[in-house]
């Protein structure tokens, strides 16, 4: 019987949806909290926790989490682990799989195995299961549970917005940020994105006018303010060009505007849905171009595009055209391949971008990933028809 694993259904690429007759498995029972190990800096859950109830759970301890994300409430470890998720903070700390120490997970043979679960920093024996396992899917194996490494809390945090003429004035911002210890978020946001997020809050934007480009940078740690300080004054920008919020209410509610362009974009209609990386040099010049390429084959679609800039990871959100046509996607991944991209950033392949693997990754990386699946999973019954083409 196909087994389809299933945490909180945050997911964005279909890869934990139930199709012909599939069974699943629903492990939001496995939400067990082990106790913090303060002197290690690790801590190991049920693959059914939330990222809410991890955060929760560390928080008293001076620890933190390194992955965040805007589904934090639903989202659950063994489903982070199964995408390898990345969200807020990869700039500083990593995507999943850099959090990942080890694992237990149930094989498609039915062998539960269980790699590294008491955390060794160093283990140098052999390969890496817990790494593999994470980001494939539930195609090689159902997570269980995971032993994740934790980062001191940051004894401060600064939120700042920055107002720029354009995408490459942003990346050029980029630059100068890039190095500091303090950098935890660069997110991209665009003003026509912005005026459909205030329309969706019912409230204006704090940089009135909307700036063509919107950066959210975040910086935290011991001390952050002098790094905040020489970035402001080097960018030599006017004050109603920037905004700072000190600390954890006033920063969430800075971010509040970042992480409600999903929810802007689903309030207009069905959303097509990429999440693309592109490298550095090739950012401007795709924004600058995609909702051209989205307008040439879905004339009159709205097209939002904003992101995780400091990792390359732009979300293209297109509303119009109807749920079976893959032509606007298929442009904006076409456009993601020309300028040397990836077609996923953090959300996956799943159902909805199996067909672009091939051309990604090439024959010889599908054929290895093929001979995996079948040395861990040789019936063939762990989420069939996700990832592998
Ligand atoms: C985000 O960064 C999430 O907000 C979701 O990865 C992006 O819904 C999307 O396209
Ligand atoms: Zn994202």
């Amino acid at each position: 019987v196909a087994l389809v694993p299933q945490g909180g259904n945050t997911g964005l690429v279909a890869g934990a949806v139930p199709h012909d007759g599939a069974v699943v498995v629903d492990l939001r029972a496995l939400d067990h909290l082990e106790a913090v190990d303060v002197a290690a800096a690790q801590v190991t859950v049920g693959a059914g926790t939330t990222l809410e109830a991890l955060q929760e759970h560390v928080a008293p301890h001076g620890l933190s989490f390194g992955v965040d994300l805007g589904a934090r409430d639903s989202a659950t470890v063994g489903g982070m682990v199964a995408t390898n998720a990345g969200g807020l903070h990869v700039v500083r700390y990593g995507s999943m799989r850099s959090q990942v120490l080890g694992l237990e997970a149930v094989l498609g043979t039915g062998e539960v195995v269980a790699a590294n679960l008491g955390g060794l920093v160093k283990d140098n024996t052999g390969y890496d299961l817990a790494g593999l396992i994470c980001g494939s899917e539930g195609t090689l194996g159902i997570v269980t549970r995971v032993r994740l490494r934790l980062v001191p809390t940051p004894e401060e945090r600064l939120v700042l917005l920055l107002g720029l003429p354009s995408v490459a004035d942003a990346v050029d911002v980029l630059a100068r940020v890039r190095a500091r210890p303090t950098l935890h978020s660069v997110e991209l946001m665009r003003a026509p994105d912005l005026a459909l997020v205030e329309a969706h809050l019912d409230r204006p934007f704090p940089l009135q006018p909307l700036p063509p480009c919107v950066l959210l940078v975040e910086l935290a740690g011991a001390d952050p303010s002098p790094d905040l300080e020489r970035l402001v004054t080097e960018l030599g920008l006017p004050d109603e060009r920037t905004a700072v919020a000190e600390g954890d209410p006033a920063a969430a509610g800075m971010w509040r505007w970042r992480e409600a362009h999903p929810e802007a974009a689903a309030a207009l209609g069905l959303v097509h849905k990429a999440d693309v990386t592109l490298p550095a040099g090739g950012l401007a010049p795709f924004v600058g171009s995609v909702e051209a390429a989205v307008e040439a084959s879905a004339p009159g679609a709205t097209t939002l595009v904003y992101g995780h800039l400091a990792d390359g990871n732009l979300h293209v959100n297109v509303v119009g055209p109807d749920a079976d046509d893959d032509r606007p996607l298929d442009a904006v991944l076409e456009l993601v391949l020309g300028h040397g991209g990836s077609v996923s950033a953090e959300h996956g392949i799943g159902r909805a971008k199996r067909a672009w693997l091939l051309r990604q990754r090439g024959e010889a990386a599908v054929a290895a990933m093929r001979d995996l699946k079948s040395a861990l999973d040789p019936d063939g019954v762990l989420n069939p028809g996700v990832l592998l083409p």
